[in-house]
């Protein structure tokens, strides 16, 4: 029996209440639909079987390189972090894993965290590693880069570090590492561009060599900071080669806000795409740089075209297409579980307007040169209100049409304000 954070009760009294003028809305854009000879009911289906996952880090509050400012209650280690994730899970019912990040999450025994999550209906998806900051007790330095690391002990370290997020993911069920790493330089003339690269692609090596048979290693390219001269895998051109050259385990992860301002993402993913390299994402918004806001709040269009690219891509795979899809956001002045709820209704909801994307039409005019009517075509399907469409699908999964109304009522904030013990003052980056 899953145990639910919130009152099922609550869930059932509130969605009954709104049920009627859910039934009324879906119903007017099934007929709509219908006159273009597509199913609602289809659309609600893959809607229904869509997850992201959430980020452990994301459960609390974030800061910027200035301040961070704590949310009473919010959740102060693993344990509670998936208290909250559950919650986001159970009224939103689109994030049915977590991906944790070590040594942040880092707990005794990973069996019983595994079935602590279980039991609140939630999964592991990737495990992330962390080499871009030093560790208590830790005895190389990261402050000159961890993979690319000029110093081979550092190196060693590292690696090794990766190769026990491996045991541990494996513990936990996941089946994929994510590896990110800050090393670049700040001064030109720091290091050398072409020997710091291949020191990166030699320490990877020794990770993909522990990677277990079904496991999948991304690379996560980032286009500065903390580096602000050079990454060492700062775009995805660095990527692919790298992945290329670890072998067909190794994937691509694009992060959206890792890019420079207005770059054609949804193209770069069609690339990495065709190079069989796409290995998954991780959903943000950013308006100037790496700003990790809510997914869609600045450029939902921009969501839209990377998920008409992968209805696109799915559609043209010969096998299986399943890239990882995962929240990276950072949560300065909202709650973190009403910003992902919201986060993961938007990231479905790019992902069911891809879905009503005429594709034959579209195939059509594009073979024709029929710039507008292509054109025209996608923005029909963009400018399609799928409200009902995720609120039915949120609603027969057992979530909360109106799931911010039921969160505030639920008051669960409130409770664990009283119950967790207050996170201090500080700053940083999560
Ligand atoms: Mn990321």
């Amino acid at each position: 029996m899953t145990q639910f954070p919130i009152s099922t009760d609550l869930v059932a009294e509130h969605n009954n209440g709104d049920r009627p003028a859910l039934d009324e809305d879906y119903a007017a854009l099934s007929a709509r639909l219908a006159r273009k000879g597509m199913n609602i009911d289809s659309i609600k289906d893959q809607v229904k079987d869509f997850g992201v996952a959430v980020p452990s880090w994301g459960a609390g509050r974030g800061g910027t390189r200035f301040a961070k400012f704590p949310l009473a209650g919010e959740p102060t280690n693993i344990h509670e972090k998936l208290e909250d994730c559950a919650v986001i899970h159970q009224l939103g019912q689109a994030t049915p894993r977590v991906s944790p990040h070590f040594p942040w999450d880092c707990v005794d025994d990973y069996g019983a965290l595994r079935e602590e999550a279980a039991d609140l209906g939630l999964g592991f998806d990737a495990v992330n590693s962390n080499t871009f900051q030093d560790q208590v007790g830790q005895a190389q330095t990261y402050a000159t880069g961890s993979l690319a690391s000029t110093v081979p002990a550092t190196r060693e370290q590292a690696v090794a570090h990766n190769i026990d997020c491996i045991e541990i993911g494996r513990k936990l069920g996941s089946e994929s590492l994510t590896v990110w790493v800050g090393d670049g330089t700040n001064f030109p003339g720091q290091q050398d561009l072409g020997s710091s690269f291949d020191r990166y692609v030699e320490a990877a090596s020794q990770i993909y060599a522990a990677l277990p048979d079904d496991w999948t290693m991304m690379l996560e390219h980032k286009m500065f900071e903390p580096a602000f001269y050079s990454s060492i895998i700062s775009d995805w051109g660095s990527s692919l080669m790298a992945a290329q050259e670890l072998g067909e385990k190794a994937k691509c992860l694009v992060d959206l806000g890792h890019h420079a301002p207005n770059v054609n993402i949804e193209q770069i993913v069609a690339r990495l795409n065709r190079a069989g390299k796409l290995g998954g994402f991780h959903f943000n918004d950013s308006k100037y740089g790496d700003d990790d806001l809510d997914s869609g709040s600045i450029n939902p269009h921009q969501l839209f075209l990377v998920f008409n690219e992968l209805v696109e891509a799915a559609n043209k795979s010969d096998g299986p297409f399943n890239p990882s899809y995962m929240i990276d956001q950072s949560h300065n002045v909202t709650d973190p579980i009403e910003s992902m709820i919201s986060s993961s209704e938007t990231i479905a909801g790019c992902y069911a307007k891809a879905l009503l994307v005429d594709r034959d039409a579209l195939h059509a005019a594009q073979h024709d040169n029929d710039v507008m009517l292509a054109f025209r075509t996608l923005r029909a399907a963009y400018s399609t209100d799928v409200a009902p469409i995720l609120a039915m699908a949120r609603a027969e999964n057992g979530g909360a049409i109106d799931w911010l109304g039921v969160y505030r009522k639920s008051q669960y904030r409130e409770r664990k304000a009283q119950e967790r013990k207050a996170v201090g003052l500080g700053a940083g980056i999560v």
